[in-house]
């Protein structure tokens, strides 16, 4: 996957699209440093002026399993654990969308046997140090489509942004939160042009 592994300054390539973590080690036989990078990597866009989709699959998931599923954009989605009842957890990834302003909707299930929650952000920076907020905005799973599971009959589509300004290397982060027993599922986030 390294060009060349032992080099200081050297190129990865993925064949898979997802969410990598690297631990860096520099190591001179006496002394040695590390450092963990992530690197996320997305599917090739479609062309200039066509809706992008970000895959909930390809986040990084903290207590969210990715199920396969036909119905599923790109044949999966994401569930948060069951264990995760009463405990936010997230999914986080770096965009590399063409700069411009974007609407941007939630593709998800919304079962008719809870009312979930979930938070979707968007900054410029990291969201654990300097940023600067783009969009934040909650929603409810509360349309309680016809079925207790995710399924063609509970997809759902939220619309939860309008013409934000979007430039290479902003952060996306989507927290959810369960109720009863709907544990949220993210199938993506969709992200469309504007003129
Ligand atoms: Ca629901
Ligand atoms: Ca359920
Ligand atoms: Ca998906």
């Amino acid at each position: 996957m390294f060009a060349a592994e032992t080099s200081a300054a050297t190129t990865a390539t993925f064949s898979t699209p997802g969410a990598y973590l690297f631990q860096l080690i520099a190591d001179d036989g006496t002394m040695s440093v590390d450092d963990l990078v992530a690197v996320f990597v997305h599917p090739e866009w479609p062309p200039r002026g066509r809706p992008i989709r970000i895959e909930a699959e390809h986040m990084l998931l903290e207590f969210h399993a990715v199920k396969d599923a036909p119905f599923a954009s790109a044949g999966k989605y994401v569930r948060k654990f069951t264990a995760m009842t009463t405990t936010p957890t997230t999914l986080y990834t770096r965009l590399q969308l063409p700069a411009g302003n974007y609407d941007v909707v939630g593709g998800y299930f919304d079962e008719n046997d809870g009312r979930a929650r979930a938070e979707l952000e968007l900054a410029r920076g990291d969201f654990l140090g300097e940023h600067k907020r783009l969009l934040r905005q909650e929603w409810t799973y509360d349309q309680d489509l016809a079925g207790s599971e995710p399924s063609e009959q509970t997809a759902a589509r939220k619309h939860l942004g309008e013409n934000v300004p979007l430039q290479p290397g902003d952060a996306m982060r989507i927290t959810t939160l369960a109720d009863k027993n709907e544990w949220p599922t993210v199938d993506y986030i969709e992200f469309i042009p504007k003129e």
